[in-house]
């Protein structure tokens, strides 16, 4: 019996708090197909050996790496030219090809795991896959009692979308490294593959750049409230970048332009069109700041930015912002992107931008960050039409900073207060007029930080929403259904709570 997609659905019409403590009907995102082998289990003991073909070498570590501290075993990771009988087996290739670059096989049998992709990126998915299936406790970082034992089954999967985003704005609150590698481990859990770092505002500057070293120095030397603020070094960059790398996660760093750019106005005199620096600001107004279009030390600037960070870039995109530009006209608009998106090409990178950009570009390479409130916008509509890819993330669903409901302590409302089901009942794929799925190149889920200030209230306003935006964007609309989702999402907290993450208890989940 092949329980395909459509049939999880069913399965899940009539569920129970009992029924969603299985791990098979737990997992978020909810996979393409799960076959249950029934009656069937796995027990990983203190023999259990990990194998893995020379590619998957690897994940085999950082799989053996998670589950050493809470089993206590030694989990020896060797490689291996066929398929062993016993043990967890890590297989690059042999995977079916509908798993494509990003999917996985997970096969259950009393004997073996077996972890076929086609990509050490499909495995490493495949690894969270295998976690979830474990008890929650696997998450704890001191040895527990187990039984680590696995539910029998094969499960099929690959994702709705290529491009899986989380952003976080470290620059109205600085974030430091340690809270952006926490944020990373969290997006991994949920197969969320690209993190958008939003490293410019008004309120600071926060990394290095070595020809304009003013911009941290000064620029870097607040943030909103009055704060310390603070920068990344180039090398604490790139260590992040590395991290989410080594978690199968890209990192798109933006640089906002030409608004939001008080930091920058306020370190340099020069890039002001009066020649005079402003204050820095710790409040949290927008749309204020623009550098001066008409100067050519603008372009000067903004080319060694661009040079400086798409240097330490190993990812395709360059992110400019672009929203919010209030205090330039449509035409400086117009000419500053003309300018400033071929620098961002010949720096070997695609321009990425908050959708009002991509009125400026026919580009088929240029991506539209949708931000807004409502499912009619011309301009993405007209950039779909003309071949340019969207990237969806309108305000009042998936926006992780703003408030819950109106007694929530942190947050903005601007957008409308997004409870659990408001950011979990949307279509990417239908959700703008005339931007078919065909042309959503995925989902991002955007943190900004204006009342974010600690590690808790990143967790607090990130769980339970970015499991919820994670799987619109991973698994088929034909799995959607609030109903089994609120159940699998609860089930999912007893490993936040391992995890050390303070959640929202939102009453619309039932929690056990
Ligand atoms: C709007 S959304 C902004 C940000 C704010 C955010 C707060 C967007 C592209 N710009 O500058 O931080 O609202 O929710």
């Amino acid at each position: 019996l092949v329980l395909v997609f459509g049939a999880i659905a069913a399965w899940n019409t009539a569920p129970t708090p009992a029924s969603a403590a299985e791990p098979l009907q737990s997992l978020v995102p909810v996979p393409v197909s799960v076959q249950p082998a029934a009656g069937v289990t796995h027990t990983i003991t203190a023999d259990t050996r990990i194998h893995t073909s020379p590619a998957a070498h690897g994940v085999g570590d950082q799989l053996a790496a998670l589950l050493r501290p809470s089993t206590g075993y030694a989990l020896p990771v060797a490689d291996t030219t066929g398929v062993p009988a016993d043990g967890i087996t890590l297989l690059i290739g042999g995977a079916p090809a509908s798993v494509g670059d990003q999917g996985y096989q997970l096969t259950v049998t009393s004997a073996a795991v077996r972890l076929r992709a086609n990509t050490p990126a499909g495995l490493f998915a495949g690894v969270q896959t295998l976690r979830q299936l474990l008890p929650a406790e696997v998450e704890s970082r001191t040895a527990r009692p187990g039984p680590w034992t696995v539910p029998g089954a094969t499960i099929t999967d690959h994702p709705r979308f290529a491009h899986r985003g989380a952003m976080l704005d470290v620059a109205r609150h600085f974030h430091p490294v340690a809270t952006v590698k926490r944020y990373i481990d969290q997006l991994a859990l949920y197969k969320v593959n690209y993190l958008h770092l939003h490293l410019t505002d008004d309120q600071g500057w926060r990394i290095v750049i070595d020809s304009w070293p003013r911009l941290t120095a000064h620029g870097g030397s607040t943030q909103v409230g009055g704060g310390p603020g603070g920068y990344y070094t180039k090398a604490q960059y790139q260590e992040i970048v590395a991290y989410a790398a080594a978690r199968h996660i890209t990192v798109v760093p933006e640089v906002d332009l030409p608004g939001h750019t008080n930091a920058a106005l306020a370190s340099y005199a020069e890039l002001n069109c009066n020649g005079v620096a402003p204050a820095l600001r710790t409040d949290i107004a927008v749309g204020y700041s623009s550098l001066c279009v008409s100067k050519d030390v603008t372009y000067t600037f903004v080319e060694d930015v661009i040079r400086e960070i798409a240097a330490l870039t190993p990812g395709p995109y360059f992110h400019i912002g672009g929203d919010e530009a209030n205090a330039t006209t449509d035409q400086e608009y117009r000419t500053f992107m003309d300018r400033v998106l071929p620098l961002v090409g010949k720096y070997g990178k695609k321009p990425l931008g908050w959708h009002e950009f991509v009125k400026t570009t026919t580009d088929t390479g240029a991506v539209a960050q949708y931000w807004g409130t409502t499912t009619s916008n011309a301009v993405v509509r007209n950039a779909a039409a003309r071949g340019q890819k969207v990237l969806m993330s309108p305000a009042n669903k998936a926006y992780l900073d703003m408030k819950y409901h109106s007694g929530t302590p942190l947050g903005l409302s601007w957008a409308g207060f997004i409870e659990v089901q408001g950011a979990y009942d949307w279509n990417p794929g239908t959700h703008v007029d005339g931007v078919p799925e065909s042309a959503v190149l995925g989902v991002e889920a955007p943190l900004w930080t204006e009342t974010v200030v600690t590690p808790a209230h990143v967790d607090f306003m990130a769980f339970p929403r970015l499991p919820a935006i994670a799987e619109l964007a991973w698994s088929p609309w034909s799995t959607h259904d609030w109903d089994a989702f609120r159940l699998r999402l609860a089930a999912q907290a007893p490993r936040w709570t391992a995890l050390g993450i303070d959640f929202y208890r939102s009453p619309q989940i039932p929690w056990t």
